[in-house]
């Protein structure tokens, strides 16, 4: 059986103290300076790891640049969070090995991770095998990766999924609306989502507000992903203040 690696077993010490926050980067809108700044202002306030990823553009040097950045400003946990299997940097911690269980395209649900596999194991990533969902609207992630978005008032349809999904062995579920999302994944289905599964739940895609990522967790979410609410603050004076709103949401 493969060992449970150190990000994992670092989620779930976490997890027993309260609920967490990752911070989403994705290289291609953001510097590598500014990935690092915000990285650093984001271990100060109390952010837990940070994920890094896109559905475009988030490849190669781009890639590499803003995860070095990352790491050399500070001492949380990189994640990758890949579009495909060109996602994959060397200087990363860990990956979301995910497949997206409601693509219609089998090239996201086992090919792009099969191309990837190699890669992984040469570079040693520590991979984290992940059921990813895509829910209403789905945004740029769904588009691209030819999901066929679960509706935003079917529960039950997210809830077999994520079952499947642990079912499949897969030891996080992903609920996402979708990043830049108008509305984040309704209290309804993250609530039932999380009462028939066992493993960890992370919900990401258009929280915006402490208000927003309060009610996230109080249905049920473990894990509260946030991306666009900082990169596009403003300025860094406003990112942190969204950190702190969007940090004391998740834990109160
Ligand atoms: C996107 O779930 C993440 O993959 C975060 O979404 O950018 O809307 O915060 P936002």
């Amino acid at each position: 059986m493969p060992k449970i690696g150190r990000v994992e077993s670092y989620i779930h010490r976490r997890l027993e103290q309260e609920k967490l926050h990752f911070v989403l980067l994705d290289p291609d809108d953001v510097s590598p300076e500014t990935a690092g700044k915000l990285a650093k202002m984001s271990e100060e306030i109390g952010v837990d790891a940070i994920m890094v990823g896109g559905s475009t553009g988030a490849e190669g040097e781009v890639l590499d640049n803003v995860v070095k950045a990352i790491k050399e400003n500070s001492k949380l946990p990189v994640i990758l969070f890949p579009g495909s299997h060109g996602g994959i940097s060397r200087h990363a911690d860990a990956i979301f090995f995910m497949s997206l269980l409601n693509s219609r395209n089998p090239f996201f649900i086992t090919g792009a991770q099969a191309l990837g596999a190699f890669l992984v194991k040469r570079y040693g990533i520590e991979p984290i095998p992940m059921a990813y969902l895509v829910i209403e609207p789905g945004e740029t992630v769904g588009w691209v990766g030819d999901a066929k978005p679960i509706p935003r008032h079917k529960p039950r349809i997210a809830a077999a999924y994520a079952l499947a999904g642990q079912y499949l062995g897969m030891r996080l579920v992903y609920l996402e609306a979708g990043s830049g999302a108008s509305k984040p994944v309704p209290p309804e289905m993250i609530g039932l989502v999380k009462h028939v599964i066992d493993v960890p739940l992370i919900v990401g895609g258009g929280i915006r507000t402490g208000e927003q990522a309060r009610a996230a967790v109080k249905a049920g979410a473990d894990i509260i992903v946030t991306g666009t609410a900082i990169e596009k603050a403003g300025s860094l004076e406003r990112a942190k203040e969204k950190l702190i709103e969007l940090n004391r949401g998740i834990k109160g």
